[in-house]
């Protein structure tokens, strides 16, 4: 963080013998340093290149956002430490890529509801109670949502049954494609590509968006109907960072968060402009009959929801009630 116009103000103000000057320097500017846990040239960055745009050009005199890199700067999975012990300020990440700051961050996935009602349902307080005391964390606002993730193969499959894959994943993806056989290798988005060119893998866990950014549509064959979870990406920022910001700048950033996070509905049209695009790239979709599809989307989320259970016996049976769907049919206990 960098404090701008705050010194002058102080400097000026103790010149005239006057001693508060904090309070009296209330119109500091100051400048935020924002990561990508996504690659640099992802569609992710670019509509958060957009959203800073935005933000600098009104928030001059009070806030500004310092764009410093993707991955190249800060490897996907080390980001979250990053912002938990402020060497940056704020994140745009998926929890998926900071489960080794908490387990915990990797249960927004699971989220059935949209973020407005995670917002009225207690859904947002809760996360910021957990963000804040275990990552160090203010979780900001969630910028990707609508989105489900799917398996993505170099062939094709007739059932769900992964025994012999080699599948390349984040945390997200881990227990589920483990429950269906495969062997899965953690790895960031940036090294996927060169796995798939050599053969390393037969296939990756991703959302319906996004593939074509890293050119991964060249090694797909198929992609597997239907998809889990609901993609999540964040902002989240350095908890002493937020509270070292004064309350209009605050009430300024969340201001900015929320307009973005009011667009979120352009993530279907996204989704779906995105399948339409993977068909015309050759893309083939797998399905299956109707009960196996309930089968394997109901073991998505009970191998997800019994893994969190199980790392975090202490909030996963908090953060269940208020990420499902009411009247959903999944289980309410790990398993
Ligand atoms: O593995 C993933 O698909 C993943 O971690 C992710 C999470 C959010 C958005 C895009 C990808």
């Amino acid at each position: 963080m960098r404090i701008g116009k705050w010194q002058g103000c102080a400097t000026a103000l103790l010149a005239a013998g006057i001693v508060l000057a904090p309070a009296l320097c209330a119109a500091q500017e100051t400048t935020l340093r924002l990561v990508s846990a996504f690659p640099e040239n992802s569609y992710y960055v670019k509509r958060l290149a957009d959203w800073t745009q935005q933000v600098n050009a009104e928030g001059k005199g009070l806030l500004q956002i310092e764009f410093t890199g993707g991955p190249n700067a800060i490897p996907s999975f080390e980001v979250g430490k990053a912002v938990k012990s402020g060497a940056v300020d704020m994140a745009m990440s998926s929890g998926a890529f900071y489960t080794n700051v908490m387990p915990e961050a990797d249960a927004l996935k699971l989220t059935q509801i949209p973020i407005a009602e995670q917002r009225r349902n207690g859904a947002y307080e809760l996360i910021n109670r957990i963000w804040n005391r275990k990552a160090n964390m203010q979780y900001l606002g969630r910028i990707v949502e609508h989105m489900p993730f799917h398996l993505y193969l170099t062939k094709k499959i007739d059932k769900p049954d992964l025994t012999g894959l080699r599948i390349s994943v984040t945390p997200v993806h881990r227990p589920f494609f483990q429950m269906l056989g495969a062997a899965v290798v953690t790895t960031p988005p940036a090294g996927v590509y060169a796995e798939l060119a050599s053969g390393a893998v037969d296939g990756y866990g991703w959302p319906i968006g996004g593939i074509f950014d890293l050119n991964w549509q060249e090694k797909t064959r198929s992609r597997v109907d239907p998809g889990f979870y609901d993609a999540e990406v964040s902002l989240v920022m350095n908890l002493d960072a937020w509270r070292r910001l004064s309350a209009p700048q605050q009430e300024y950033l969340m201001k900015q968060v929320l307009a973005l996070e009011a667009k979120n509905d352009d993530w279907y049209r996204y989704a779906e402009a995105e399948a339409r695009r993977q068909a015309r790239a050759g893309i083939e979709t797998i399905s299956f009959d109707p009960v196996t599809s309930k089968q394997y989307v109901d073991t998505a989320y009970r191998t997800a929801w019994a893994a969190m259970f199980k790392a975090s016996p202490e909030w996963a049976p908090r953060m269940k009630p208020l990420f499902t769907k009411s009247g959903a049919n999944l289980p309410v206990s790990s398993n």
